[in-house]
């Protein structure tokens, strides 16, 4: 068997309502890798839908864990950052990565600020430029359309674009600094929706799509996130690691609207943990 790998996820922990890292460390675990965290906030619920929520930013522990870490030998195959406590965490994760990325260490940044044309309430567009900065140093780079518009410093369009906006938009990012960049969102058919991604190295552009279901589910970026890192350290190519968490994503969509769940609580993904790991082939 091939040597355990090990990520660092580096997001919030909303305490309830599916997403970061109540996602991604089930997720990347159920796919056979060591999953270590860092959190960079503590909130009741995620931003997205509840009223009152509790928010202890945790900006000042970074370093602290940082130069813990430093004194191990902490081997790090993948460092994968999300939702950010404040904006200067930016500079203290940029740092992170600096500190433990080695040759093969794969650092996957998700700008994870805005949906559907705005931003999260919590941010202003400075995160933006420093989601575009942290980008930059960043193997891979997993945007949505709203999240590669501001980070261009263009305004978000809808949903009227054409191919060629998207392959310029994936290649303007590919400028940026990350050596591949994957889409989300994308759709040139009203029944289909996915993603397309990016090679800067090879200069090749894919897709993968799958059926859309209407509606807004809020958390499917960090599945869609957490699965496709899942894929890549199973040792996937790029495409087919991007079937693989659009696949799983619509696997997820599917049972929370079977089970007629309240969408604010999140993806149902724990009930498709074993259609990945089959797609992965660890079953
Ligand atoms: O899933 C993205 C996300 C992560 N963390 C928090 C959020 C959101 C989206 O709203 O509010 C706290």
């Amino acid at each position: 068997m091939e040597r355990q790998k090990r990520v660092v996820a580096i997001h919030d922990i909303s305490c309830v309502g599916r997403c970061s890292l109540t996602v991604a460390l089930p997720i990347i675990s159920a796919a056979g890798i060591e999953t270590s965290v860092l959190p960079t906030a503590i909130l009741s619920t995620h931003t997205g839908g509840f009223e009152g929520y509790t928010y202890r930013d945790l900006t000042e522990d970074i370093e602290p864990i940082s130069k813990h870490w430093q004194s191990l030998d902490l081997q790090v195959d993948a460092l994968y950052s999300g939702f950010l406590g404040s904006f200067e965490q930016i500079d203290l994760v940029a740092d992170l990565f600096n500190t433990f990325k080695k040759e093969n260490t794969l650092v996957m940044v998700d700008p994870v600020m805005a949906d559907n044309g705005v931003l999260y309430s919590v941010y202003t567009m400075e995160m933006a430029k420093g989601m575009a900065k942290l980008s930059s140093q960043a193997d891979l780079v997993v945007p949505n359309l709203t999240e590669a518009a501001f980070m261009l410093g263009e305004e978000y369009i809808g949903e009227n674009y054409s191919r060629e906006y998207i392959e310029n938009t994936l290649r303007k990012l590919g400028e940026m600094g990350p050596k591949k960049v994957v889409l989300t969102g994308v759709s040139f058919d009203p029944e289909l929706l996915g993603a397309a991604c990016y090679d800067r190295e090879t200069n090749t552009i894919e897709y993968a799509f799958n059926k859309r279901v209407e509606g807004y589910f809020h958390g499917t970026g960090d599945v869609f996130g957490s699965s496709l890192l899942s894929a890549l350290l199973n040792n996937f190519p790029l495409q087919e690691a991007t079937q693989i968490a659009v696949d799983y994503t619509l696997e997820c969509i599917n049972y929370t609207v079977k089970e007629n769940k309240d969408r604010k609580y999140g993806p149902v993904f724990e009930r498709a943990i074993p259609y990945l790991i089959k797609r992965l082939g660890l079953v």
